[in-house]
């Protein structure tokens, strides 16, 4: 009788851990509509080399990849972190800290209240191929890489501890953003609870470098019911600015400049990640279309006076966000890690240049084209 009690008390306190294990795994719970409260993060190794960057809705600047689903969906991305060397100018390439191989990183698409398991292993200790299709047969980004790839990445090794932190998320900081060393894979939990664009970077010490040297990118979470003019807009592209701090190094590649960056002074401003890429492929639009632009300052330091010479912004939704409408903007004042989703009219034949009105600014690189061709409807 005595060992029945016993065993009888053993297995309640083991249903009872099972229970407290269970309930400290999954506390969500909902606010207005929103979802908190995600399971605690893994950190684990895996033997793992494939694709670096896994998952639907994925897209290289300046494409967003359409959302072809109804209500809310449960995306698995994976986007590794890995060394690539690429040039950001005309002559000018770094070893770069990347999210997925490029600089920003892939563009991800959601809509608001989908909820993302997000993995990534930190592969800073190896070579990866993002270039190769043949190496990554699985991945739809690398072959957009593959079909468009203008940096000229190779890879690179420089082992370094890196983190993720996504601002469309809303998460314990201490333990989803939390720095994982070369060789190991974090997976978290994450909604997207709030539309708008989003920057993400890694949030590991100096993230000034750690941004700097290219890690960053965004996810546009689009509204659960719309922006107001969805059904009008004719091209929807995204365009990020961000800053380099590079100066000349003793071979033939840059690297990074410290002073620079602390003084933020910096050596190029770019859209997109190169200094004449949205100059060597303009963004296409023709007379009387809406364009829709979401535009994120990635920074890591600077300030944006966004405009188009040539329009008037119709629509702009600050952060993106359809409750933020503000009309008839020249320029949208973008802080470090502030975005905007910009509508405009296209109002004749020619060529609109995008450009940060600060025109310092302008001047090392943050500049690009859209052209538009006639009116066809
Ligand atoms: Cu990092």
């Amino acid at each position: 009788m005595k060992s029945y009690t016993r065993i009888t008390t053993l297995i309640v306190l083991l249903m009872a851990a099972g229970f407290a294990t269970l309930q400290a795994q999954n506390t969500e719970y909902t606010i207005d509509g929103m979802t908190f409260g995600m399971p605690e993060a893994e950190v684990y190794t895996e033997d793992y080399n494939g694709p670096p960057v896994v998952g639907d809705y994925i897209s290289m600047l300046p494409n967003l990849a359409p959302l072809d689903y109804e209500g809310n969906k449960h995306h698995e991305i994976r986007m590794d972190t890995f060394t690539q060397e690429i040039e950001i100018a005309d002559g000018v390439s770094y070893r770069a800290w990347t999210f997925g191989g490029m600089v920003p990183g892939p563009v991800i698409h959601v809509r608001e209240g989908d909820k993302i398991t997000f993995t990534m292993k930190n592969r800073s200790d190896e070579e990866v191929v993002i270039t190769d299709p043949g190496a990554t047969p699985s991945s739809d980004y690398a072959q957009q890489i593959a079909e468009n790839n203008y940096m000229d990445a190779k890879p690179s090794i420089m082992p370094m501890p890196h983190s993720m932190d996504f601002h469309a998320g809303t998460v314990a900081k201490d333990d989803k953003w939390r720095t994982i060393a070369p060789g190991e894979t974090i997976k978290f939990d994450w909604v997207a609870n709030y539309a708008g664009t989003y920057i993400y970077h890694c949030g590991t010490p100096s993230v000034l470098m750690h941004t700097a040297m290219g890690q960053h990118g965004v996810v546009v979470v689009s509204p659960k019911d719309g922006y107001p003019t969805d059904y009008e807009v004719d091209r929807e592209y995204v365009v990020v600015q961000s800053e380099y701090y590079l100066t000349e190094g003793p071979s033939d590649l840059y690297q990074y400049d410290f002073e620079a960056a602390q003084t933020v002074n910096p050596s190029h401003v770019v859209f997109n990640g190169h200094q004449t890429i949205l100059h060597d492929r303009p963004l296409k639009a023709n007379e009387g279309e809406r364009v829709r632009l979401h535009v994120s300052n990635n920074g890591p330091s600077g300030t944006s006076s966004f405009h188009v010479i040539g329009a008037i912004f119709d629509r702009v939704w600050l952060e993106g966000h359809p409750f933020n409408e503000m009309r008839g903007m020249q320029t949208v004042l973008l802080g470090a890690s502030s975005s905007a989703t910009i509508d405009f009219i296209v109002p004749e034949e020619g060529k609109y240049i995008l450009i940060d009105h600060e025109f310092a600014d302008a001047e090392k690189g943050a500049t690009g084209t859209l052209k538009a061709g006639p009116r066809n409807k």
